[in-house]
């Protein structure tokens, strides 16, 4: 596409109630929604489009490096000029806005903003799906739920009940060092073992703690996730070898190389695929292809996206080789208004969008209400 003009928001949407991990409280979502305008190839020649990304980091740099504030700036002050400039030289697709911002270092979640929308409204032009641009066939995806640590066992227990009876498919309960066997066991004592059940300990802990880990072997959890420091790659391999429960990765894995080596090391027999996290859906695609030829489990996190990522992961999602329910969960989990139409759990699933690009479209007087900042480039 060639694009004309760039609208990046900052926006501040209310969560339904605070979201507790090992790293951070969030009591709000603090994020970036980009809008691309342009001309793209459409079946009969160029066309006016526009198209929709989402930023995935948090307000703070305590889950990754990046966070809302320095998404922004890297955004306004290198990515767009540096696209531009690249515009300026030869063809811009979806499928090169990678190859252009790669001499800045870093930075994927700023860099998936720009590629999500450059994708959504090349393929708006097209009138095509994201979900037939991935090849993806499945209509819907099975929903889990991602759900906090709470302030007691009783409220634990509460919350897990009333997601179950909501139809999710799946629980994963965050843990952090003082909250892990505990909930854990009373989870399982509460609802049985028939419900899979997985843990999210975001780095919290260090190798010296397998023995501690190693107790919720007899809990039959479909995975531990990223127990131990984003770069213990290595200390995984230690620790996959001392448990039964799966080691999954999140943090670790920011892109296709990084899941290569952690294959490799035997670091990880899952793969949480965040598409933020690992620069964009086309990388995210990539690890999916890579996971798949090698038997290792994907599934697709979430960093509590708007209804524009969550379309474009239900997508993803929606492709073979993702075996594990992901953190699709519907809307109102976190949000009680959602900037695009919501998206609902029905049979414990997701109906993957079929419209041209992700499938939904941002409604303007809910985006101006979340505003908080706008740069126009
Ligand atoms: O580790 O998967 C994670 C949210 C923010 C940051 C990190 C994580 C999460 C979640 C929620 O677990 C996923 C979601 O439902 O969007
Ligand atoms: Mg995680």
């Amino acid at each position: 596409m060639h694009i004309e003009s760039v609208e990046l928001r900052e926006l501040r949407i209310p969560l339904v109630s605070p979201f507790t991990t090992s790293f951070s409280t969030q009591y709000e979502r603090n994020t970036l929604v980009m809008k691309v305008t342009g001309t793209a190839d459409g079946p009969n020649g160029p066309v006016e489009t526009t198209g929709w990304g989402e930023c995935g980091a948090l307000s703070d740099p305590y889950y990754s490096a990046e966070y809302t504030a320095g998404a922004r700036m890297i955004l306004r002050d290198y990515l767009i000029p540096v696209l531009r400039q690249a515009q300026s030289t030869g063809p811009l697709s979806a499928e090169t806005v990678g190859h252009a911002l790669a001499g800045i270092v870093g930075h994927r979640m700023a860099k998936s903003t720009v590629e999500m929308a450059v994708l959504d409204a090349e393929l708006r032009a097209r009138g095509q799906s994201f979900a037939r641009y991935l090849g993806a066939t499945r209509t819907r995806v099975p929903s889990g739920v991602s759900v906090g640590i709470q302030d007691s066992i009783p409220q634990l227990l509460g919350t897990v009940g009333n997601y179950l009876s909501q139809g999710y498919v799946r629980i994963k309960l965050k843990i952090k060092p003082g909250w892990d066997v505990e909930p854990v066991a009373a989870v399982r004592k509460e609802f049985g073992y028939d419900v899979p059940l997985q843990v999210d300990a975001n780095a919290a802990y260090t190798l010296v703690d397998a023995p501690l880990l190693r107790r919720l072997d007899e809990f039959a959890l479909l995975l531990i996730e990223q127990p131990l420091a984003e770069d213990d790659l290595v200390q995984h391999a230690a620790l996959a070898a001392a448990l039964s429960t799966p080691i999954c990765l999140d943090e670790s894995v920011e892109s296709a190389k990084d899941a290569a080596d952690a294959i490799t090391l035997g670091a990880a027999s899952v793969i949480n695929i965040k598409p933020s996290r690992v620069g964009g859906y086309l990388e995210a695609k990539r690890i999916h292809d890579l996971a798949s030829a090698h038997g290792v489990a994907v599934w697709c996190g979430g960093m509590l996206e708007t209804g524009i990522g969550r379309a474009a992961n239900t997508a993803l999602a929606a492709l073979d080789g993702f075996t594990l329910p992901g953190d699709i969960s519907a809307s109102d989990r976190f949000y009680a208004e959602d900037i695009t139409e919501p998206f609902v759990i029905e049979d414990g699933h997701i109906a993957v969008p079929q419209g041209p690009g992700f499938g939904v479209t941002p409604r303007l007087e809910v985006l101006e209400r979340f505003t908080v900042g706008t740069d126009s480039m």
